[in-house]
């Protein structure tokens, strides 16, 4: 297939959907295949999965026969390749012969390949050796990875022109993120470069590039067909760059939000906007962002490109300080979970959680006749017990004050129970002392700690005696859906809130402030059904 022009015409080209792609940025599945036949199957399934070409990872065959293999692979394979020989010297599994080695790759360029990958240490030799007989449409690719660090930005400008004085076509530098912020220099990179550029950072520190270079004029990214097989660390699937990230739809005017936290892998929250994103045509991506600095972070990606944030574990109260202007409530709080830069490029903070998780509670009380009657909320009066004393626990013991219930906090760290009792006006407790806590019935228990959380599953953060002393029992942790404590609360006769409730709520406002849009509340209960 002729691709000079491919990311020309993938451009311009209408996808099957009907949509016009904003980018031309494409779409490479890795094929890592013990044999030609599994390889060719998989480029089936690449095709199919909308890519638009393939890796070919030589190296991963167990055995190869070059003249006859690469035939029957440029011949049957129905996308444009990729041909990559990796040497272990350079993180692959090829350990013969370099000679033998170079001279397949300049066998798949004479067969026709639409691609090859080249080492920056043999690329010189390599594309000397080639001079005058590459045929017109076989592009090479000159690559080189660091799988320690990511250089600065001074050494990767020297990095790429040491590699297009190589003589290479496209230029390929992936690096590995120690921080998220080293991707910022691999975009600078990108969109200054005068020659294609495919910069990846590889690692969970480093998803951003490979889904925000779509924005930033990358030539390449690649998705993997299975999550977890890949061929560097990092790879997203190629369903969750076209169907989560919509890919397709980001260009250089998109505007980039995302969760900021650590862990974040777990965060429901790109599910949730970029599908609400897409159903109204709005131009923004959300991404996971695990962050280990928030204020490095927004030092770094300060630009209007950057515009709204949610912030979970364990960041909300650093997040507090780091805004230029943080919403009254939030300060109450002390804790912030949703951040927006405004036109003046200013940090502005506010707390959806407390409205979000609050608003849950009372509609459950409600529900099920504990104070479907009562004027205001069925929570005023109530003895309200919080585990936690973080972001969410600050946010609840807020609002359950707010609401006139009497407020209880245990916290594994005693002193900051203490610290948040003082301000609200409530009693601390420590963890333990939680289990011998009952000095009535009809109490209300808001689990604000991530025990309970995948992967740790089992966990629960109060023994299944004392529940019965609970009317209702909410759990901000909502992965799972059904936490331990919430079966047996339910077990034990409470009502039972998920926090899925409370993350369906608290999104309302965010997603109101990232768009200016009213939020979609039966699509975000829709999304948040599958789950
Ligand atoms: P945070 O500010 O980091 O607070 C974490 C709290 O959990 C602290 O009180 C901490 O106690 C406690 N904790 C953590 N690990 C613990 C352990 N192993 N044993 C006992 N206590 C432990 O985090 P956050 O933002 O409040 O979030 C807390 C949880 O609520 C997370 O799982 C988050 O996903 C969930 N959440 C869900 C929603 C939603 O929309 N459903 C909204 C907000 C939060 P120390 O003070 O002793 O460290
Ligand atoms: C969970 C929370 O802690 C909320 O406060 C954030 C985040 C969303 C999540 O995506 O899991 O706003």
């Amino acid at each position: 297939m002729e691709t000079t022009n491919c990311a020309l015409l993938a451009c311009c080209s209408k996808m099957a959907s009907g949509e016009r792609r904003k980018n031309p940025t494409l779409i490479c599945v890795p094929i890592i295949g013990d044999s030609v036949e599994q390889m060719l199957v998989d480029a089936g399934k690449a095709k199919a999965s909308g890519a638009d070409l393939v890796e070919i990872r030589l190296d991963s065959l167990k055995s190869f026969s070059p003249h006859e293999d690469l035939k029957i692979i440029i011949k049957d394979c129905p996308l444009p390749t990729l041909f990559t020989y990796r040497p272990t010297w350079e993180g692959g599994l090829y350990d013969g012969d370099e000679k033998k080695r170079l001279d397949v790759l300049r066998l798949a360029m004479e067969l026709g390949a639409d691609y090859i990958d080249v080492e920056l240490q043999v690329a010189r030799e390599f594309n000397n050796s080639i001079c005058g007989k590459k045929p017109e449409k076989c592009k090479v690719i000159v690559s080189s990875h660091n799988y320690q660090n990511t250089p600065s930005a001074e050494d990767l400008g020297n990095l790429v022109a040491t590699i297009q004085a190589t003589g290479a076509d496209i230029v390929k530098i992936a690096t590995t993120a120690l921080d998220i912020t080293d991707v910022a220099r691999i975009f600078q990179i990108t969109v200054h470069s005068q020659v294609p550029v495919i910069g990846l950072v590889m690692g969970e520190r480093g998803l951003i590039s490979r889904i925000i270079c779509a924005k930033f004029g990358g030539y390449l990214t690649f998705g993997t067909l299975e999550s977890g097989i890949v061929s560097a660390p990092g790879q997203p699937t190629i369903r969750d760059l076209m169907d989560l990230y919509n890919f397709r739809q980001i260009g250089p005017d998109t505007k980039v939000f995302g969760i900021i936290g650590k862990p974040v892998g777990h965060s429901k929250s790109p599910v949730l906007y970029n599908e609400a994103f897409k159903s109204v045509g709005f131009n923004g991506v959300y991404v996971h962002l695990l962050v280990d600095d928030v204020a490095k972070f927004f030092q770094t990606y300060s630009s209007s490109d950057f515009a709204g944030f949610s912030c979970t574990i364990p960041h909300k109260e650093a997040a507090a300080k780091i805004c230029d202007e943080v919403d009254p409530v939030a300060k109450s709080i002390g804790a912030v979970n949703c951040i927006v830069r405004r036109s003046d490029g200013k940090l502005f903070g506010c707390n959806t959680d407390y409205i979000g998780a609050i608003s849950a509670i009372e509609d459950g009380l409600r529900g099920k006749g504990n104070g479907s009657g009562i004027v205001g909320s069925p929570l005023a009066g109530k003895l309200f017990v919080i585990i936690g004393a973080g972001g969410a626990g600050k946010a609840l013991a807020y609002g359950a004050k707010e609401k006139g219930a009497r407020v209880a906090i245990a916290n594994r760290t005693y002193e900051r129970a203490k610290e948040l009792a003082n301000v609200v006006g409530a009693e601390a407790l420590s963890l333990t002392d939680l289990n011998n806590f009952h000095p009535e019935d009809g109490m209300i228990l808001a689990n604000t700690t991530s025990i309970g959380m995948q992967p740790k599953v089992d966990e629960t953060p109060i023994s299944k005696d004392v529940l019965k002393y609970y009317s209702l029992v909410f759990d901000a942790v909502y992965t799972p859906k059904v936490t331990r404590l919430l079966r047996e609360a339910g077990e034990s006769g409470a009502i039972t809130v998920s926090g899925l409730e409370m993350f369906i709520g608290q999104a309302y406002e965010q997603y109101e402030r990232f768009t200016g849009l009213p939020a979609p509340k039966e699509l975000f209960r829709k999304i948040m059904a599958k789950y």
